[in-house]
């Protein structure tokens, strides 16, 4: 990396500076971190009398990789929004990953996360943002109308961060004090106003069409709508937040809690009233109030492979058909989707040997004794299947994590923090996702998530062959 400008660095300093930003507007958020802290804590502890309790993946408990948020969420309004934070992110190290359809879960929009793509940057700073954009397309011919005048009157770039982008794209690099700017000029692309951009019935109006669409348009910055740490156990969070009293989501999204966890599992506490300020006819204002922003913990499993994510698509497909169906309560929605689980493999052999999820694979201690025995005269030029070597002890696994989202948890994340939603279903739900019409607004293309483990998975027995001295492996 030229200069002083190291992607890695920046991006952790970013997400710290971006947090203290968000903890000092919503200080309840500090103390959801603070709870999760304790449950964590709590976590650890207990294990430690366990002999022989895996649950805990090691590198979550060190302070470096855990203590820091894992992702944000910001909405955006137009193409060039979407193409100016791509931009941004990049500056970051963070590209955007995966496409996700929010019409799935009847909202006007569709999304992709931008975050660090190698197993080395997310260990160095796993932080990604969630990034949705309106689809214009999808909205009645008034909300489209007001929609577009608010947006195109609005730049939530300073001038500054603009023209730092366009130093990156002449000179390839940023100064160590171009890059103190670039945080303090990127902060106020994120930063929450609570004066909007409209009238209060301008903002009622696309409030009456989807509460999603009034919080995009009537700012003039594309607020952090919230930050999210991760945990190792989001139960007891969950418990924790119920226990101080904090207005918790009332289920985690996502799987139910297993052995073996996959994907993502969320909660969060639900967005706050807030005290807004509309636009009158002149340079008066009236007061009003505005739901958006929350405070959200997520639990990370592991990643699954196209197979893997099938299976559990179909399952909660079907968990939701038969709740929908009988028009069931919430505990018994618990109970039906930890039954329907069952039908998912929970051990991680079961997990590998069924190609429903990714593993980093590496050589056993056996395998680096045989080697520093010179031994490896044995394996050379030899070729050797995967489970051989596992059978011999000489290669084992552990999990891949999943790095991304999941758009119905998304879409229960939103609902949870919308209040009543009234929604012109038929407009919506009769949408296709449109793929090629997000990556024309992005201006690049986003990168495929399985394709990315995948390539982790192999580079990790690639690593164990040339080690072993294989000629196939
Ligand atoms: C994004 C919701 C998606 C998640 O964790 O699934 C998300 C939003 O509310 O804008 O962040
Ligand atoms: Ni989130």
């Amino acid at each position: 990396m030229p200069g002083d400008w190291d992607q890695d660095v920046l991006r952790a300093q970013f997400c710290h500076a971006l947090s203290n930003m968000y903890k000092s507007e919503v200080p309840l958020y500090g103390d959801l971190v603070d709870l999760v802290w304790e449950a964590d804590a709590k976590t650890i502890q207990a294990s430690q009398g366990l002999e022989g309790k895996q649950t805990i993946d090691p590198d979550d408990i060190l302070p470096s990789r855990h203590r820091v948020e894992r992702h944000g969420a910001i909405r955006l309004g137009t193409a060039q929004e979407l193409s100016t934070i791509r931009r941004m992110f990049a500056v970051m190290g963070m590209y955007p990953v995966g496409y996700y359809d929010l019409s799935l879960a009847g909202f006007p929009m569709h999304a992709t996360a931008f975050r660090p793509k190698t197993r080395y940057a997310l260990t160095q700073h796993p932080f990604r943002v969630f990034t949705t954009v309106l689809r214009m397309e999808l909205l009645t011919e008034q909300t489209r109308q007001l929609a577009k005048k608010a947006l195109d009157q609005r730049n939530i770039f300073t001038p500054r961060l603009l023209a730092l982008l366009d130093i990156v794209d002449t000179k390839g690099s940023l100064s160590a004090t171009e890059c103190a700017e670039f945080i303090e000029n990127g902060l106020e692309t994120f930063r929450w106003h609570s004066k909007a951009t409209v009238t209060l019935d301008e903002y009622k109006i696309l409030k009456a069409e989807h509460p999603l669409i009034a919080d995009i348009v009537s700012f003039p910055s594309s607020h952090i709508n919230h930050l999210t740490p991760r945990t190792i156990d989001i139960d007891l969070v969950q418990q924790l937040m119920v226990d101080h009293g904090m207005p918790a989501k009332e289920r985690i999204e996502g799987p139910p809690k297993r052995e073996c966890p996959i994907l993502l599992r969320q909660t969060s506490f639900k967005a706050l009233e807030e005290t807004v300020y509309f636009r009158d006819t002149s340079d008066t204002y009236v007061k009003g109030s505005h739901t958006a922003r929350f405070g959200e913990v997520e639990q990370r499993g592991y990643a699954l492979t196209r197979a893997g994510r099938q299976l559990y698509d179909r399952i909660l497909d079907r968990v939701n058909a038969e709740a929908a169906k009988n028009n069931i309560k919430l505990a018994d929605y618990e109970k039906l989707l930890e039954d329907q689980f069952k039908a998912f493999p929970d051990t991680m052999s079961a997990l590998r040997d069924l190609n429903l999820a990714y593993f980093c694979y590496k050589l056993t201690p056996n395998a680096e004794d045989l080697l520093k025995e010179s031994l490896d005269a044995s394996f050379e030029n030899c070729s050797a299947s995967v489970q051989e070597l596992l059978e011999k002890d000489l290669l084992n696994y552990e999990p891949l994590t999943y790095e991304d989202f999941l758009p119905l948890s998304a879409g229960g994340i939103f609902n949870s923090n919308l209040g009543n939603v009234s929604q012109s279903k038929q407009l919506i739900m009769s949408a296709d996702p449109d793929l090629d019409g997000f990556q024309r607004c992005l201006g690049a293309p986003v990168a495929d998530e399985f394709h990315l483990y995948e390539e982790m998975q192999r580079e990790s027995l690639e690593h164990c062959r040339q080690r072993l001295g294989l000629i196939k492996l």
